[in-house]
């Protein structure tokens, strides 16, 4: 199935010219996407060469080294890619001419994005140039990648001077194979990552948050043998099974012993695969396996051997489905107590440069200061330091696609884009336990061209995995009932395709509602199915304190009045299943500047960017606190 859908994807990609700078780019790159692979799932678990660390840089605002100034192929004086030493080859032929010297360029570390590396490029929105050397390994043998965590927007990859491939969105991986490129000794990497949102991409120009230019995510050079599992799935159905998909790439993938082994449930299970690669089969879950939970997030060594090559991973087991409006983990209800997140760590600058150790600050303030179980990682796919640490935390995950209030519904170019985003976040994360929903939007006006772009999302997303329940955050609409109280209805059509309906809702924020107010609120959401409040929230900055009876706005004190006042009249709606109020922690945000408030920061958060405590947050880990179920 998981085949059938990439295939499907693929050639809707065919007819979709890349959106952005890549316009202009030489046709010779290809573009990587889910169907042309590799995958390399897993990725992070297999030896590599890690090429984080210092990169040249180099600005190209008009984008020179994609395109000449009649749009034909850039000239040899703009083309960053070029395997020669610029300086020298001056000096020794006095008619050579070059404008850039990426060598030469300043140098930053990488991954982080460009905006904090230079007061100068704070608001630079563009194409980047970056290079670097490495060494080959010295002894070679079997097949090499190149491998992306992500890459903030669109990219392109050069390897030795040679075009290597280019890929488009900016928070999911890709990679290129450059078994034939790399060469003895040092090898030159050359990547241009343009961060331009234009109408077209997914997502758009206009949304909340930081658009951290650059490559946020290592990129490693990873070595497998000839024939490599390129991708693996496994798990708990929910009939109570254990099932493995797996597909093997190179020559001799097809008709080829493969063996999947958890050594601490004693499981080994041979098999061999058909003529393409692939492998699928599924066992009775031995009586042992203790079934992955927030109480008790355990984890098994997973091993897929085939030929030479050997797959890890470390996977948990469980089941969640809905019955009726309740969720169930494992069978039994559970309440959702969560909160939102943007991929941002603590700190006065922050650069979504996401390590272990940030990820996991972020993780312990929902785990163990707000008692919570769930986080929604909005509004992207965040990076698999993230969902692999929920994983190991045991932190319930909403995972999302940046499908946020405006995107180019009629253009088949954005959804093939959009459908590939979430192609390649789902292959990439369909082994992490922790992941319980894909979201497919957040805010999207209802209107028919968006409901046949968000069903086409909901229907891969079943093709992809039948093993997670699929959502969205949709708006509501606002009535008066006979007696004057407000009326929030769902009224959104999509409702009927997902398993749990979702809502943001800011009143007392956004609108003139008084707090006191909002306990006369009614809600009209289905009855059948779990509700989940995706976001409510308030602004705040922290340390400013308005103790007067009716505090003002961006004072914690109103924050925490807006939490009591909004959680009871969540508290009271029958099918609550849960919440991810917005957000953990303040973000940068552009569109934010009340000068005395915000400078540029989005001030929802419970705790500031540096990680200070705002009343709010007592109040909802005091509510999570009393809250099992
Ligand atoms: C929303 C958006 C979120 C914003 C938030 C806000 O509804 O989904 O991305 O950041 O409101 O603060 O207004």
């Amino acid at each position: 199935m998981a085949r059938m859908i990439r295939r499907l994807i693929a050639a809707a990609m065919v007819c979709a010219a890349p959106a952005v700078a890549q316009q202009a780019a030489p046709p010779t790159l290809p573009l990587a996407t889910v169907e042309t692979g590799p995958l390399l799932v897993s990725a992070d678990m297999r030896d590599g060469l890690d090429l984080s660390g210092p990169w040249h840089y180099s600005v190209d605002p008009f984008r020179a080294g994609l395109a000449g100034f009649h749009g034909e192929a850039p000239g040899e004086s703009q083309q960053r890619y070029l395997d020669l030493d610029v300086a020298k080859a001056m000096k020794d032929d006095n008619r050579a001419m070059y404008e850039f010297d990426l060598a030469r360029s300043p140098v930053t570390t990488l991954p982080s994005s460009w905006l904090t590396e230079a007061p100068e490029l704070r608001y630079y929105q563009g194409l980047m140039w970056y290079q670097r050397t490495f060494p080959a390994p010295t002894a070679r043998k079997g097949r090499y990648f190149l491998r992306f965590g992500a890459a903030n927007y669109s990219t392109v990859v050069y390897l030795n001077g040679k075009p290597v491939g280019r890929h488009e969105g900016g928070f999911t991986p890709f990679a290129f194979e450059v078994t034939k490129l790399l060469r003895a000794g040092d090898n030159q990497i050359t990547v241009g990552v343009d961060s331009q949102a234009t109408e077209a991409t997914v997502p758009p120009p206009v949304t909340d948050w930081e658009n951290y230019g650059g490559i946020t995510r290592p990129i490693r050079l990873i070595s497998t043998p000839d024939t490599y599992v390129d991708d693996a799935w496994v798990r708990l159905t929910r009939d109570g099974k254990l099932a493995v998909d797996a597909h093997l790439d190179g020559a001799q993938a097809g008709n080829h012993a493969i063996r999947l082994k958890i050594a601490a449930l004693g499981l080994d299970l041979a098999g061999t695969t058909d003529a393409k690669g692939d492998w699928r089969s599924t066992v009775a879950a031995p009586r042992a396996l203790v079934r992955w939970s927030p109480e008790q997030p355990k984890l098994y060594d997973v091993t897929i051997a085939a030929g030479d090559d050997q797959w890890r991973d470390r996977i948990g087991f469980r089941t969640i489905e809905v019955r009726g409006p309740d969720i169930l983990l494992n069978g039994k209800p559970i309440f959702l107590r969560g909160i939102s997140l943007h991929e941002e760590e603590l700190g006065a600058e922050p650069t979504r440069a996401m390590t272990p150790a940030a990820a996991r600050a972020l993780l312990s303030e929902i785990k163990d200061g707000l008692h919570g179980n769930y986080v929604r990682l909005a509004h992207y796919p965040h990076s698999e330091v993230m969902t692999r640490l929920a994983d190991e935390m045991g932190i319930i995950v909403w995972s999302e696609v940046p499908v946020y209030w405006r995107v180019a519904w009629s253009n088949p170019d954005t959804l093939a884009t959009a459908r590939n985003m979430i192609a390649e976040n789902i292959m990439r994360d369909r082994n992490r336990a922790s992941i319980a929903i894909w979201s497919v939007a957040n805010e999207t006006p209802v209107t028919d061209a968006r409901n046949i772009f968000l069903r086409t999302l909901v229907s891969d997303v079943r093709k992809l995995d039948d093993t997670r329940l699929v959502s969205a955050a949709l708006l509501t609409e606002r009535s008066q009932g006979p007696d004057g109280k407000p009326i929030i209805a769902m009224a959104d059509p999509l409702a009927d395709a997902l398993d749990i309906v979702a809502i943001n809702t800011y009143f007392g924020w956004y609108t003139p509602d008084r707090l006191g107010d909002l306990a006369s609120f009614s809600f009209r959401v289905p009855a059948n199915k779990p509700l989940i409040f995706s976001e409510f929230g308030a602004d705040a900055k922290a340390g400013f304190h308005d103790l007067r009876g009716m505090p003002e706005k961006f004072s914690e004190e109103y924050q925490a009045e807006f939490y009591r006042k909004t959680l009871g009249m969540v508290d009271r709606i029958p099918t609550l299943r849960g919440m991810s109020p917005w957000i953990l922690k303040d973000f940068r945000s552009p569109r934010r500047q009340n000068p005395e408030f915000q400078q540029g920061w989005n001030r929802k958060g419970l705790i500031s960017e540096t990680g200070q405590r705002k009343q709010a947050f007592g109040v909802l880990a005091g509510y999570y606190e009393g809250r099992e179920r």
